[in-house]
């Protein structure tokens, strides 16, 4: 595939998808959402990929929101077709069913925070700066922003840097639980891949299962949401790999699985 705003490279079982558009600090134009939309597509159909890495071309942003320009002559046909591509792509890597770890190696503002979000895991740079402006453009978050981010830092604090629209570091992401670890800058695609080396060993099936348990347990009851835990424990049982997941402990050595 041959893209213009999104390289995508790939290192044995790991993708690695960059956006670039370094003019506009990677902000998420139409066309953006839609390779990067035909790249996690074509992501979940590979077996042979386990893990995603995705990150910003630069030292400056991950992504620095949706792509203003675009925004400021949208009618309200082409908003609503808008919000439902990038909502779509979204929950897509949300729920990919593979792990997606978000390199966050600057601005990561608006849309780019939310894209963040959706990811399975987030790795800040130690310059990397978090939030959520659109207050100061008259606009409130149109990626579910203003949903996932109380799921993931609380109530309080996610009304108020949607409110304030203030910038946050990476220490405070870190604090707050937005990002899960904090990383010096030079180090951050070294290490992001080295998790997703480690990632791209596990068990895809039980994989698949943790991130559907996750997030689809977070939209249930408790009581229901460990009932659906259960129909998935059951599933990763009948596998391949739970049985070499086993044998591999019994036998005291490193499990490899396949995927069957
Ligand atoms: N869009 C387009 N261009 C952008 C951009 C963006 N989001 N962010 C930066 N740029 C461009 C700048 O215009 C500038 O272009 P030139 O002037 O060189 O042509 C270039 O990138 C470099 O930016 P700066 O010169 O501003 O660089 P600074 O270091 O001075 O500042 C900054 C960096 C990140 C603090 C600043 O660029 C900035 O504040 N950028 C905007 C951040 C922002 O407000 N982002 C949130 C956008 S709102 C929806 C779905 C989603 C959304 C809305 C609706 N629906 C589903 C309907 C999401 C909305 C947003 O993300």
């Amino acid at each position: 595939m041959t893209f213009e705003n999104i390289k995508v490279a790939r290192e044995n079982a790991i993708i690695i998808v960059t956006i670039n558009r370094p003019k506009a600090l990677n902000a998420l134009n139409r066309r953006t959402i839609s390779e990067l939309s035909q790249v996690m597509t074509e992501v979940a159909s590979d077996e042979s990929i386990r893990c995603v890495v995705l990150t910003g071309v630069g030292e400056k942003a991950f992504v620095a929101g949706a792509d203003i320009n675009e925004l400021a002559e949208q009618t309200p046909v082409s908003g609503s077709l808008h919000a439902q591509r990038g909502q779509a792509l979204l929950d897509r890597i949300e729920r990919l069913g593979k792990p997606v770890i978000a390199a966050i190696n600057g601005y990561a503002l608006g849309g780019g925070c939310e894209l963040a979000m959706a990811c399975t895991i987030r790795l800040a740079a130690d310059s990397a700066k978090l939030g959520q402006p659109e207050i100061n453009l008259g606009i409130i978050p149109g990626y579910a922003g203003s949903q996932r981010l109380p799921r993931l830092v609380g109530k309080g604090r996610a009304l108020e840097l949607l409110l304030t629209g203030a910038h946050i570091d990476a220490e405070e992401a870190y604090r707050i639980g937005l990002v899960n670890r904090v990383i010096p800058d030079a180090e951050l695609m070294t290490e992001a891949l080295a998790l997703a080396a480690v990632l791209a060993t596990k068990a895809p099936t039980a994989v698949r299962a943790i991130i559907a348990a996750v997030n689809d347990g977070l939209e249930m009851p408790l009581a229901q949401a460990a009932v659906h835990e259960a129909s998935l424990f059951g599933l990763v049982v009948s596998t391949e790999d739970m049985r070499e997941g086993t044998r591999a402990f019994l036998e005291k050595r490193k499990p490899v699985f396949k995927g069957a």
